[in-house]
C-alpha cells in the first residue's frame, strides 16, 4: 500500500513537473532569423533531388564576399538539407562562380551575364561532365551573392530546381532603407525598441546583429542604408561620429550594402563656426569639399548624403533664398568627385505658401527640373500628403524629364497601427508602382518612372523608412518583417506581385505547408484593407492623434496650423464630407497628365478609393458601387474594416499547432490589441462623423459603443515613437 501510495505521488510529482515546464517555457522560434530560418526540409518529395543537385557545392573567388557566401551556403544547408560538402570545382554540382569560371559550364552565360550589370545574376539548371549542376553565375562576387540568397529562397519555398532558368538584374539602382533612428537610440516613428545602433558602444563594439542586418538586405537586395534620421544630428559627421560610421560600414561592405548619412544642412556653421551656411558662399562649398573628403578617407565607398530641408522647421537653402537645387548641388558637387549622390527630399511644406498642402512638392520641385547635377535624386514619398494608410500617387511621378524621382516607402507603420497591427504593405507598394501616370500616354506606371524606363535617369532609386528596432523580433510583430522583406523585393523588381512574395515570405518564415501557406497568404492580401476600412475608408485621410499618431483623432481642431488638423482634411459639416481638390475646389487634380487629370476631376469617375481625397460630397451621395448613400457606405467600411480583422484573427487562431508556438503566440497577442484598436476606430470616427450626418447607424449594425466625449479625452503622452 505504502509503495502504491509513493507511486501515485511520484505520478502526481512527475505530471506536475511536465505540466509546469508545458507552462512555463516554450522554446521554439523567437522570430531573430526572419526569413534565413533553414530548418530541415520536411517535403520527402522533393528532399531527394536537392541533395543529388546541391550538397556538394564549390564557390569561387577569394574576396570576403565569395567567404560570406560560402559560410552561408554551409549554414544552409546543414539545416536545410541536413548536408553540405563544400568540394573543388569539378566534383561539384552546385558551382557560384563569376563569368569566367562560369562559361566554361555554359558558354552562353556570358551573354546572359552582359545584359545584367554589376548586381544581376543567372541560376542555371544544366547537365556537365555527364552529371547535373546547378549554376549560379554574376559578372560580381556582390551578384553572386545576390543569385546565392536567389537560390537559397527557392529552396526554402521548395520550388522546383529541375527546369531552372532565372536571369535578372535590379530595375532601380539605389535600394536603401532609411532609418529615422537618432544617436540617443530613440527611434522617430519606431515601434521595435530602441535603435538598432548602438553608437555609444561603437566603434569597437559590433553585434551580431549588424551582421545578421546585412546577411539580411544582402537576401532581399537592399544595397543601402540611411544610418540616422532625417531630421539629422550634426553630430553624425564629426570625427568620432564618422569613426562609428566607418565601422558599420566595413561591417557592411562585403554584404554589397553602402552607408549613407542623412545630414543637417546648417552644419557648416553649427559645427564647423562658418558665418552662415548659404550654398553660394564659397566658405560652405570648401567646408563640404572638405567634410565630404575627409568622410571617403575613412569610407572609400561612402554613399552620400539624404537631406530633409526646408521641412517641418528643418534648416535649408531657402534660409538664405536658395533653391533646393541650389542646395542639393553644392552637396552634389562635393560629393561628385568620389562617386556620391544625393538624395534630396520632396517632402516639404510651408505655411507661408498659402497653398494647399498637398500641391506644394509638386509646385516646388517641377519648376526645378533640370535644374539638378546628374548625381542628385529627388526622393518622393509615394503621396502627396504623408504616409497615410491610403493616397493617390504623388503628382511627381512622371513630371520631371531631368531628374529622377526616388521613390520613398514607408515601411514602418507610423499611421497603420504602429507594430501591434497585422498589415502587410505589399499591396499598398503594388497599388502604387502599378499606377498609371499617364506621363507619356498610357502604360507610363510609377514603377517605370522610378526605374528610368519612361525617362532615362541617370540614376534611379528606391528608399523604405525602417521598421527595425532593438527587438528580438527586429520589427515588433513577426508579420510586419514581410514589410521589410517586401521593400526589398520590389525595390528589385516593381514588376512582382505582392501576393508571390507574401507567399514566399510565408513560405520561408513560417511554414511550407499548403494550408497554412495559402491561409496566411489570403491574410496578409486582405490585412492593408482591412486597416484602410477601419481607418480611413474611401480616400479619408490624416485623421489620426496628435503627435504620436496613435489611434484616431478626427476632430482635432486645434494645432498650430491649419494642414496639421485633421478637420482640415476631412472638412465634415453638415452638407457633407471630404475635400475637394477638383478643378471646384483647390484643383490639385491639375498636376496630373491627362487623363488621371480628367478622371480625378469628377466623382462619378474617380476611384472610389479615393473619392473623399479629392471630392466633397453630400452625405446622400449615391456611391455607385453599392448604390448606399455616402453615409451608409462610410459606416459600411468602418464596420467591414473591424469584420475583417476579426476574420484575420480568426485565421489566425486555426494556425495553431501548424506553425511555430512562439510565432504563434506573438502573432495572436498582437492581434488581440488590433481588434481592439480597430473597434476603437470604427466607434470613434463613426461617432464623430454622425455628428454631422445627423443619421442614424444603418440597420443591421450594431450601435457604436462608448460615447464620443470618452474617446475625446483619451490620452497617450507615452505612445512610442514619437517625433520631436
Ligand atoms: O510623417 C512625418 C512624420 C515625421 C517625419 C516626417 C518626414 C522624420 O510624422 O516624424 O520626420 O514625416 O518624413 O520628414
Amino acid at each position: 500500500m505504502k509503495k502504491l501510495l509513493s507511486m501515485v505521488w511520484v505520478c502526481i510529482m512527475s505530471l506536475t513537473a511536465l505540466y509546469a515546464n508545458a507552462s512555463s517555457i516554450v522554446t521554439g522560434e523567437d522570430g531573430y532569423r526572419l526569413w534565413l530560418k533553414y530548418d530541415p526540409i520536411q517535403n520527402q518529395g522533393i528532399l531527394p533531388e536537392y541533395k543529388k543537385w546541391l550538397v556538394n557545392w564549390h564557390v569561387e573567388g577569394n574576396s570576403k564576399t565569395s567567404q560570406i557566401i560560402r559560410d552561408e551556403l554551409d549554414y544552409a544547408f546543414n539545416g536545410l538539407l541536413q548536408a553540405s560538402n563544400p568540394t573543388v570545382l569539378n566534383s561539384a554540382n552546385l558551382v557560384v562562380a563569376t563569368a569566367k569560371t562560369a562559361s566554361q559550364f555554359l558558354p552562353e552565360v556570358n551573354q546572359q551575364l552582359s545584359q545584367l550589370g554589376d548586381e544581376g545574376y543567372v541560376i542555371r539548371q544544366m547537365r556537365y561532365n555527364n552529371k547535373p549542376v546547378v549554376l549560379v553565375a554574376a559578372n560580381t562576387d556582390i551578384g553572386a551573392l545576390y543569385g546565392t540568397f536567389a537560390l537559397l529562397r527557392l529552396v526554402q519555398t521548395e520550388s522546383d530546381l529541375s527546369h531552372i532558368n532565372v536571369a535578372t538584374a535590379p530595375k532601380t539602382k539605389v535600394r536603401v532603407l532609411n532609418h529615422w533612428d537618432n544617436p540617443d537610440r530613440h527611434v522617430e516613428r519606431g515601434f521595435a525598441g530602441e535603435s538598432i545602433w548602438d553608437w555609444h558602444k561603437l566603434p569597437d563594439y559590433k553585434y551580431q546583429k549588424y551582421t545578421d542586418y546585412a546577411r539580411a538586405n544582402a537576401s532581399i537586395g537592399i544595397n543601402g542604408t540611411v544610418l540616422n534620421n532625417v531630421n539629422a544630428d550634426p553630430i553624425m559627421l564629426t570625427p568620432a561620429y564618422l569613426e562609428k560610421v566607418k565601422a558599420l560600414a566595413d561591417l557592411f561592405r562585403p554584404y554589397g550594402l553602402k552607408v549613407y548619412l542623412s545630414i543637417k544642412f546648417n552644419s557648416p556653421a553649427t559645427l564647423g563656426g562658418l558665418k552662415n551656411s548659404d550654398p553660394l558662399n564659397p566658405d560652405v562649398q570648401v567646408w563640404w569639399d572638405k567634410k565630404v573628403a575627409e568622410i571617403y578617407q575613412l569610407i572609400p565607398d561612402f554613399g552620400g548624403f539624404l537631406v530633409k530641408a526646408n521641412s517641418e522647421g528643418q534648416p535649408g537653402p531657402g534660409d538664405y533664398g536658395r533653391t533646393h537645387a541650389q542646395g542639393a548641388n553644392m552637396l552634389a558637387d562635393a560629393l561628385k568627385p568620389h562617386g556620391g549622390i544625393v538624395m534630396w527630399r520632396a517632402f516639404v511644406y510651408a505655411n507661408e505658401k498659402n497653398e494647399e498642402r498637398s500641391k506644394q512638392a509638386y509646385s516646388e520641385f517641377k519648376p526645378l527640373d533640370g535644374k539638378f547635377r546628374e548625381n542628385v535624386m529627388v526622393q518622393v514619398k509615394n503621396g502627396p500628403i504623408d504616409f497615410q494608410p491610403r493616397e493617390p500617387i504623388s503628382p511627381l511621378f512622371g513630371a520631371t524629364k531631368q531628374t529622377p524621382m526616388m521613390m520613398e516607402f514607408q515601411i514602418t507603420m507610423e499611421y497603420l497601427g504602429f507594430s501591434t497591427h497585422f498589415v502587410y504593405l505589399g499591396p499598398m507598394y503594388e497599388e502604387v508602382l502599378k499606377t498609371d501616370t499617364y506621363a507619356k500616354g498610357k502604360g507610363s506606371t510609377v514603377g517605370k518612372v522610378v526605374a528610368g524606363e519612361v525617362y532615362d535617369y541617370p540614376i534611379t532609386g528606391m528608399a523604405g523608412v525602417s521598421n527595425i528596432g532593438s527587438d528580438r523580433n527586429w520589427t515588433g510583430h513577426i508579420i510586419l518583417q514581410s514589410n521589410w522583406y517586401v521593400f526589398g523585393r520590389m525595390a528589385w523588381d516593381y514588376n512582382i506581385s505582392a501576393e508571390q512574395v507574401a507567399e514566399e515570405w510565408t513560405r520561408m518564415t513560417l511554414s511550407n505547408k499548403p494550408a497554412v501557406v495559402k491561409k496566411v497568404t489570403e491574410m496578409m492580401m486582405l490585412s492593408h484593407e482591412a486597416t484602410v476600412n477601419y481607418m480611413t475608408p474611401l480616400g479619408l485621410h490624416h485623421i489620426m492623434g496628435t503627435g504620436h499618431h496613435y489611434g484616431p483623432g478626427p476632430w482635432v481642431d486645434d494645432l498650430g496650423r491649419a494642414d496639421w488638423n485633421p478637420v482640415y482634411y476631412h472638412r465634415a459639416a453638415k452638407d457633407g464630407i471630404g475635400f475637394d481638390r477638383s478643378p471646384s475646389g483647390v484643383n490639385a487634380v491639375e498636376q496630373y497628365f491627362s487623363p488621371l487629370k480628367e478622371q480625378l476631376a469628377d466623382p462619378k469617375t474617380t476611384p472610389e478609393k479615393y473619392l473623399l481625397w479629392f471630392h466633397h460630397l453630400p452625405w446622400d451621395y449615391k456611391v455607385e458601387s453599392s448604390g448606399r448613400t455616402l453615409w451608409n457606405e462610410i459606416v459600411h467600411r468602418y464596420y467591414l474594416g473591424v469584420e475583417q480583422v476579426a476574420q484575420i484573427n480568426q485565421s489566425w487562431d486555426s494556425l495553431k499547432g501548424q506553425i511555430d508556438p512562439l510565432q504563434f503566440k506573438q502573432v495572436q497577442m498582437a492581434n488581440t490589441i488590433h481588434l481592439k484598436e480597430a473597434i476603437w476606430w470604427r466607434n470613434a470616427c463613426v461617432l464623430y462623423f454622425q455628428t454631422f450626418s445627423n443619421q442614424p447607424i444603418p440597420e443591421g449594425l450594431e450601435k457604436p459603443k462608448g460615447t464620443l466625449e470618452a474617446y475625446k479625452a483619451m490620452q497617450f503622452p507615452f505612445a512610442p515613437g514619437q517625433g520631436e
